[in-house]
């Protein structure tokens, strides 16, 4: 099989929630010594299309489960490689959690995965984070940069609250917004600083962020 095939088998394998060759086609293009964070895209561009497939009700939430565990064991393969892969540079400490109401972690489970590979000491609240729990976070771990991530419509709301809560009491520093569906809009809705729907970008401009923050002092 040719690389072209091997990424539309992949994609196409997770669209139709097939573990087995799913997984399998991520071993042979780590073989392969395709770029892992490629492997990432296709993988993402199969949840896509399953994430379409349920809103056409063709699946039910157990595809959506069920999917995600296809994407949660591709990552255990991919995982190591790029540890291995990736220069150190960074360093920051990053305040990191789902909003409050939202229990989608895969996506923000990758970007602290890619930050602690760029040295940076990453605080993972989890999932379904309140305001006020984000507050207390911020008192002890001090971070340089808080990222939020949510994927839900309803999770927009959830970021303004917790953004809102934070200006007000303890942080002003940069927050960024991370998930597939943000636009422009959303972030201006929500009052973040940046906005990112791919972990590569974020860790970028988490490390753009540090280097100007250090360049100040
Ligand atoms: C898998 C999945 C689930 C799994 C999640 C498992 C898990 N552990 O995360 C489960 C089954 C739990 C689930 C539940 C639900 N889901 Co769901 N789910 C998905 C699906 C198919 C894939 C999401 C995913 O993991 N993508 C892969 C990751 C890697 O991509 P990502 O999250 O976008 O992350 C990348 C970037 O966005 C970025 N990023 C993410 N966060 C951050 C943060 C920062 C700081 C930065 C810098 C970057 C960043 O980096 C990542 C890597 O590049 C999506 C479809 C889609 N289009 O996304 C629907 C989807 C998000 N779900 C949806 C829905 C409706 C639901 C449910 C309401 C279903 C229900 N009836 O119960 C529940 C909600 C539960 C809740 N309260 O949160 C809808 C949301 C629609 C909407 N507009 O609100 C979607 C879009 C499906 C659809 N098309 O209808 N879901």
């Amino acid at each position: 099989m040719d690389n072209t095939d091997l990424r539309a088998t992949l994609i196409t394998a997770i669209s139709n929630l097939q573990e087995k060759l799913a997984l399998t086609m991520v071993r042979e293009r780590i073989s392969r010594g395709d770029d892992p964070i490629k492997i990432i895209e296709d993988c993402r561009e199969g949840m896509r299309q399953v994430g379409m497939r349920y809103e056409a009700g063709e699946y039910f939430l157990a595809g959506l489960i069920m999917a995600g565990e296809i994407f949660r064991q591709t990552m255990e393969l991919l995982q190591p490689v790029i540890k291995h892969q990736i220069s150190k540079q960074a360093t920051g400490r990053i305040l990191l959690g789902t909003v409050k109401g939202d229990i989608h972690d895969l996506g923000k489970n990758i970007v602290n995965m890619l930050l602690g590979c760029h040295s940076f000491a990453v605080h993972d609240l989890g999932v379904d984070v309140t305001p006020e729990v984000f507050a207390e976070q911020v008192v002890i771990v001090k971070p340089h940069i808080i990222g939020l991530s949510g994927l839900l419509t309803s999770s927009y709301d959830s970021m303004l609250e917790t953004i809102d809560h934070l200006r007000a009491s303890v942080y002003q520093g940069p927050i960024i917004v991370g998930g597939g569906q943000l636009t422009d809009e959303v972030c201006q809705y929500v009052g973040a600083d940046y906005w990112c729907n791919d972990a590569v970008t974020g860790v970028e401009l988490c490390k753009r962020l540090i280097s100007e923050e250090t360049a100040k002092t």
